[in-house]
């Protein structure tokens, strides 16, 4: 009965859904369910980010202030950091971080505090989804004892599902309305009332029979990514070992219209999602007395690229009889992928810290990133203050004074003619410079040792 009470809401669209956590994943949520007609209740532990959103601005780039503003406007979208206004809620959303320690150990604390927040609003037939990624079994073992514990039957008075976030910040062609969305439920009645909800303003749901399976979804996907960008690095050390060009071989193999899917090496790997995501499992699984050797393989080999990096840059310089040593380095990109201004776990900020380590003066210029810290992305546990780096300005001037450039984040706005022109040595770990003609630079890929000493 509770059930059918919920679901009429749903469909009727007279139910207030409730948003815990208003970042990248729970603001473009909530101005969705908002589009679809519901009353929407944004709760975060931010003033700021809440008094932002109420005053018609956005802080996510992907949800435009415009939107936001028409929400507020309408009555459709409050943001409010008093778990009290979320109790008219009849479903709620969890989007909260799920960092990681230094020892890869899952931090659960933003789930339990969102969690137990839920606790302290949930009243009979109230539908609830865990949306951050995390290790399977959290949402029984963590989300559903803090509920089933206050005298809820979950499936009965309580419907409890998880769904895995597949936001890409910054795509162009997905976004939380056209990307399938997986739900599972821990009971049928769960998963049911959770593809209704979301149906509401996802146009593709992929019911799955347990949050177990949804929740692994997740980590499949990222894992699988992360194994494969590994590969894609061990080719590189390995075309480097023969003297062949690991971008050459790997652009003949996507050929293959079937049966391969291309990745591509690079300084490393960074991002909120493909450095972490995959520790959730391996995490779980050690507790299960299991080594997921694929998981920690990887990540092996994808954290000592900002080493091989660094290696190669004291080649290229030893090629033109300079030691790493003094030498003045000038980092091209530090975003952990190209056209963005997120430095989160970026690998450049290890090939800085690596080069500095050996003596190079090290300087970065990226388009999208005016400064960074010395803790940057992975919150430094030093107790100086932070250093503070800015972005230089490049000009064919500043490119001639250094004595080495090193290409780590490939932002498609960078003239690579002008650097290849005007550098006097260039390490290139994306291939930026496959397509320039010719220029002053020796030019290092970062998989031959073959230099070319451009005439
Ligand atoms: N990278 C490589 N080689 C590759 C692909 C990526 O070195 O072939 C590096 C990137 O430079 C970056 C890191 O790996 O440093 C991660 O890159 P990513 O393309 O996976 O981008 P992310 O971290 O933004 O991943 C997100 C994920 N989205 C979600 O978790 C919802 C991921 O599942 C998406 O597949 C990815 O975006 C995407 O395709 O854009």
């Amino acid at each position: 009965m509770m059930k059918e009470q919920v679901l009429a809401r749903i469909e009727n669209r007279t139910a207030t859904v409730g948003i815990i956590g208003l970042g990248y994943v729970g603001l473009p949520l909530a101005v969705e369910f908002a589009r679809a007609g519901f009353t929407v209740i944004g709760f975060d532990v931010s003033q700021r980010v809440c008094d932002l959103l109420n005053s018609g601005a956005s802080h996510i780039q992907d949800v435009p202030a415009a939107e936001v503003a028409a929400f507020v406007k309408s009555g459709h979208f409050r943001a409010t950091t008093d778990a009290n206004e979320l109790k008219p809620a009849d479903a709620l959303s969890i989007a909260v971080p799920t960092p990681l320690g230094k020892t890869h150990d899952p931090d659960m604390s933003y789930v339990q505090a969102a969690a137990a927040t839920v606790a302290h609003v949930a009243h009979p037939g109230l539908l609830v989804v865990l949306e951050s990624t995390t290790y399977p079994g959290t949402t029984r073992e963590v989300v559903m004892p803090l509920l089933t514990g206050a005298g809820y039957t979950v499936g009965t008075d309580i419907f409890i599902a998880f769904s895995p976030e597949r936001v890409d910040p910054g795509n162009p062609v997905y976004n939380t309305r056209n990307t399938p969305k997986v739900v599972g439920g821990i009971t049928p009645a769960c998963t049911e009332l959770a593809t209704a909800l979301y149906s509401s303003c996802i146009e593709t749901i992929v019911p799955v029979s347990s949050t177990e399976v949804a929740e692994l979804v997740k980590l499949l996907e990222n894992t699988f990514r992360s194994v494969n960008i590994a590969m894609a690095n061990e080719m590189a050390i390995v075309c480097d070992k023969l003297g062949v060009d690991v971008w050459e071989v790997i652009d003949a193999a996507a050929t293959k219209p079937f049966g391969f899917m291309k990745f591509t090496p690079g300084p490393g790997i960074g991002g909120h999602c493909i450095p972490l995501d995959p520790h959730y499992l391996a995490w779980k699984m050690r507790t299960l007395n299991y080594r997921t050797r694929f998981i920690e393989l990887a990540g092996e080999v994808n954290t000592a690229m900002p080493a091989f990096v660094v290696e190669k840059v004291s080649q290229a310089l030893n090629s033109v009889r300079k030691p790493l040593n003094g030498s003045s380095v000038l980092i091209l990109g530090v975003a952990y992928k190209r056209d963005i201004d997120d430095v989160r776990e970026s690998p450049a900020l290890d090939v800085i810290r690596l080069l500095e380590a050996q003596g190079a003066v090290v300087s970065f210029h990226d388009p999208y990133v005016a400064s960074i810290r010395d803790d940057d992305g992975h919150g430094g546990d030093s107790h100086e203050p932070p250093r503070i780096r800015k972005s230089v300005e490049l000009s064919p001037a500043a490119l001639e004074s250094y004595d080495v450039v090193v290409i780590v984040t490939d932002h498609r706005s960078v003239d690579y003619q002008e650097i290849v022109d005007h550098a006097a040595v260039v390490v290139d770990t994306r291939n930026a410079t496959a397509a320039t003609k010719k220029g002053k630079a020796t030019v290092v890929s970062l998989s031959s040792s073959r230099t070319t000493s451009l005439a």
